[in-house]
């Protein structure tokens, strides 16, 4: 590494432009766009030497976007959850830097109702948008849709609900390419064939269940996969302790298994310690932040975690923050082909598209994989 990573806001930019390896565990397309100097030798994107010119990343308040006079709340999935922070204050340092008021709500815990009575308490302060990383498809329709009727915008960043619910869903990644990845990195640590167990949230939370939605459909579509066994979708509620436990109690049932996916931070955090702690020989891979798992990375027997994927979750929250100022301000409606400027981020201009189900979201970009090349340099930066 030449050059030291300090500047999270800087790391942030940088994270936009860096692709590694989504898709199978080896064999990563370099990124297009490669975006800062600093992001130096740690990514293959910066090796593929494909060098577009840095833009910006020294500042949220980029670009023409205009926030003053108005109030953003961004409701994350829970309190104590170090991703949720990590969104909630790109969302925050964002807005305010673009004048605007922020209300940050971490519900106390991951469900629909508690989200349901912070989002009751938004729309009686007549907030201008209210931003949910949702906690349930359904079960927040009502309450979103009387927040619209009541003018306020409504979108969705990180965990989405029914289209119909919001005006447009700002998604991390996609869900094929966060499937692909993920079921490809059981194929290869498993080497092809064996048990593997899926360590979740919560059963209801709607992005992890589209994650290991577009697993099995991968699964089940090639012949490649055919020789993994699923044991079993196992649920730690975005809680360390019942996280902890669930993983111990895969480890007891099932004697074969070679490999936990866990495609949320909290349950690969803990399913990497218990499973380090043991000096078990069953591997882990899945969705984690670079920062809680540094010391679980490595390729030997010591550590469990031989890579895993995760994006930039400042830059949802900050994407998201520009996503809910051009509704505000009339600019979009979350419509497909609408566009906005978000400042100095990577992909800007982002342009909102449909997914395969018709409803429309924008994306932020690919997930970027972590493994013991780069994971001191990310766990500086989130
Ligand atoms: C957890 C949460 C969040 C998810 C990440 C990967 O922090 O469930 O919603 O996006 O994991």
């Amino acid at each position: 590494m030449k050059r030291k990573v300090v500047s999270t806001m800087l790391c942030a930019a940088m994270a936009a432009g860096l692709l590694a390896g989504c898709g199978s565990g080896s064999s990563s397309s370099a990124a297009s766009s490669a975006s800062s100097a600093s992001s130096a030798e740690t990514t293959e994107a910066v090796a593929s030497g494909s060098g577009e010119a840095v833009k910006s990343g020294s500042t949220a308040a980029a670009g023409t976007a205009d926030a003053s006079g108005h109030t953003y709340a961004i409701v994350t999935k829970s309190a104590g959850n170090p991703y949720n922070e990590r969104e909630a204050s790109g969302f925050k340092d964002t807005i305010e830097a673009l004048g605007g008021t922020c209300i940050v709500q971490n519900p106390e815990q991951a469900t629909a109702d508690a989200q349901i009575s912070v989002i009751n308490s938004l729309i009686s302060q007549k907030v201008d948008s209210i931003a949910v990383a949702a906690n349930d498809a359904n079960a927040l329709s009502a309450v979103l849709q009387q927040a619209m009727d009541a003018g306020i915008k409504v979108m969705t960043l990180d965990s989405d609900v029914e289209a119909s619910s919001r005006m447009v869903f700002c998604n991390q990644a996609g869900v094929k390419e966060v499937g692909q990845a993920l079921i490809d990195a059981v194929y290869d640590i498993t080497g092809g064939e064996g048990e593997y167990a899926i360590l979740s949230a919560t059963s209801q939370a709607t992005n992890q269940n589209s994650w290991i939605d577009a697993m099995k459909s991968i699964a089940e579509s090639d012949d490649k996969y055919s020789e993994l066994v699923l044991d079993e979708v196992a649920y730690g509620d975005d809680e360390p302790q019942k996280s902890t436990d669930q993983t111990q109690a895969l480890l007891q049932k099932y004697p074969n298994l070679k490999v936990i996916c866990s495609p949320t931070t909290v349950g690969i955090s803990a399913a990497a310690k218990v499973l380090q702690d043991q000096n078990s020989s069953v591997k882990l891979t899945g969705l984690g932040l670079p920062s809680e798992m540094k010391e679980y990375i490595g390729d030997d027997d010591s550590h469990s975690c031989p890579y895993m994927f995760l994006w930039n979750p400042i830059d949802l929250g900050k994407l998201a923050a520009y996503t809910s100022v051009a509704l505000v301000n009339g600019q979009i409606t979350g419509a497909e082909g609408d566009t906005f400027e978000a400042g100095d981020m990577e992909n800007s201009p982002y342009t909102v598209t449909k997914n395969a189900d018709g409803a429309t979201e924008i994306i932020l970009g690919p997930p970027y994989k972590f493994d013991p090349s780069n994971i001191d340099e990310w766990a500086e930066v989130y």
